[in-house]
């Protein structure tokens, strides 16, 4: 059976998690806790980094070529558009969402999530700021100058959907939330995506974990 490596709430496992559920391929997970500097671990990930998946002898590390295998080993449901054009947009908006806007809201989670319950810090405020009031809002502005105002980018459900929303589901656990009269079609792209059936499972599971349930 596929093993996966990682924790609930990280948002890169997540889209692995949501991409197997997706395509009803059995799994087991394998808690593996990010930055825990495991050797056995760096074995088989020398970044060190969640998740990783393991088919039989592949053993890969990075959810972006994780959910790439998996579309081209179990292709049915896609989860990707068709379209070669579609198709590279999702690549655009994976990277995109999965780097630098995934690098923000990491920022906001650390802050007011990990510092206080991890490391019994207070979180720094100016700096949670200085992110969701200069550095996310031109993201934001991209975002929705691309989705639509229904449904999804790509019509069905698809990886461009879960790569442009799981950043915010981490920064709503930290209590951001986008401001659905300033980015109304983004706002409106993570609750449709919050509802998928695959997704919500996930969530519900994460909420558990994350001692949020
Ligand atoms: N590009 C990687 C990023 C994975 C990643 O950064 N995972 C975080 C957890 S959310 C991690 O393991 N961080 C530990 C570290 O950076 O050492 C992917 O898409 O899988």
């Amino acid at each position: 059976m596929i093993k996966v490596y990682g924790v609930h709430g990280s948002p890169f496992v997540r889209k692995v998690f949501i991409a197997l559920d997706f395509k009803n391929i059995p799994y087991e997970i394998v808690p593996q806790m990010p930055f825990s500097g495991d050797k056995d671990y760096l074995k088989i990930n020398p970044l060190g980094k969640v998740p990783t998946l393991v088919d039989g002898d592949l053993t890969l590390g990075d959810s972006k070529v994780i959910c790439r295998y998996l579309e081209n080993a179990y292709p049915e449901p896609a989860l990707y558009p068709q379209n070669i054009a579609d198709k590279a947009m999702a690549d655009w908006y994976e990277d995109l969402c999965g780097g630098a806007v995934s690098e923000m809201a990491a920022g906001i989670f650390f802050q007011r999530y990990m510092r206080p319950f991890a490391f019994k810090q207070d979180p720094d405020e100016e700096l949670v700021a200085k992110i969701t009031e200069k550095r996310l809002p031109p993201m934001l502005d991209y975002l929705e100058s691309q989705v639509p105002a229904d449904g999804f980018v790509f019509g069905d459900f698809s990886m461009a959907d879960l790569s442009i929303v799981s950043p915010f589901i981490n920064a709503a656990y930290a209590k951001y939330e986008v401001d659905p009269a300033r980015w109304p079609r983004v706002a409106g792209l993570i609750a449709r995506v919050k509802e998928v059936p695959t997704v919500k499972a996930v969530l519900e599971k994460e909420a558990k974990a994350l001692g949020l349930g």
